[in-house]
């Protein structure tokens, strides 16, 4: 079975989703399939039966950012996935997966509304994203033919929050956290609020041994505290060295790690380019939880309190 959608090396076939009368998205390329969905009662769409009350919906121009997803598979391409969802409201935009290997794809988002943050999540069900083991995979986001996001060795996922007008807010800074798991992936929880209430949390990650990242525009002038827990209480450190001890005695190729053979796992935080932390080593390890303060604080000097 050849996951090529409806494009290109069996003609030049294309799907269009009309919108109020205008053309909204469409796509052509995109594997086995692709889902989009639409606002009804957002921004997006705007009612405006104010001079004919029986007009359809229209599209305003002004909101309309074009995002395209283009992606490059390796040789395992059913293992990559990808789902787009409103950050705050966490509503489902669209999504894809399951194509085809060594194969190029241009996926058509359509359109999105600019002052919206949005979250990009693309997985990788092995866990070493998709490159360079298998072939130089690789995947970038564009809104209006800019590139704001690639990756390629991104390990089990690459979670990238963005906003498609990057004017909104008068510049963000950027944030990322990044964790290379251990033998218990599920029990790394992360939660960050900002001062204003609005909250951030990441999926449970579910492979061993493996990369995931969280990249998130932040408010140049709010506050951020950061908790990161271990449900088990070891850190990212201990359960490694007993599942590793574990595992060569046992041979056992589940204990095999994807990516990162032998390396402890921890988590470094990044704001605006600056290392703020980094846990999860034996000599550092963030027991049971780690509140990381940092951004415009008011009289709260930037640190940790473990
Ligand atoms: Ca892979």
């Amino acid at each position: 079975m050849i996951l090529d959608g409806l494009c290109c090396t069996e003609g030049q076939g294309e799907f269009v989703l009309f919108l109020g009368g205008k053309r909204f998205a469409s796509g052509a390329q995109f594997g086995s399939k692709q889902t989009i969905s639409f606002f009804v009662e957002d921004p997006l769409v705007i009612v405006d039966q104010t001079s004919n009350p029986s007009a359809s919906p229209t599209i305003s121009p002004a909101l309309c950012y074009n995002a395209v997803l283009s992606i490059t598979t390796d040789k395992y391409g059913r293992e990559l996935a990808w789902t787009l969802r409103t950050s705050v409201k966490n509503i489902f935009v669209s999504s894809g997966g399951d194509y085809n290997s060594n194969s190029k794809y241009l996926i058509n988002l359509g359109c999105l509304v600019g002052s919206t943050m949005y979250n990009l999540l693309v997985t990788d069900l092995w866990g070493d994203g998709i490159c360079c083991g298998s072939g130089q995979g690789s995947y970038s986001l564009m809104i209006n033919n800019v590139t704001v996001k690639s990756g390629s060795d991104f390990g089990q996922l690459d979670s990238v929050r963005f906003y498609p007008d990057p004017r909104v807010g008068g510049g963000v800074v950027p944030f990322e956290l990044q964790v290379v798991t251990d033998n218990g992936p599920t029990e790394f929880k992360w939660t960050m609020v900002s001062s204003s209430g609005e909250s951030y949390s990441g999926p449970t990650l579910l492979k061993p041994k493996s990369l995931a990242s969280f990249t998130i525009p932040l408010s140049p002038s709010k506050c951020y505290t950061l908790v990161v827990t271990d449900s088990h209480g070891d850190g990212l450190t201990w359960g490694k060295i007993i599942m590793s001890l574990l595992c060569s005695i046992r041979h056992d190729n589940d204990c095999l790690p994807p990516v990162v053979k032998g390396t402890p796992g921890y988590f470094t935080v990044k704001y605006n380019g600056t290392q703020l932390h980094r846990g999860g080593l034996g000599g550092v390890p963030f027991w049971k939880i780690t509140n990381l303060k940092f951004g415009k604080c008011a009289s709260v000097a930037q640190g940790m309190d473990a």
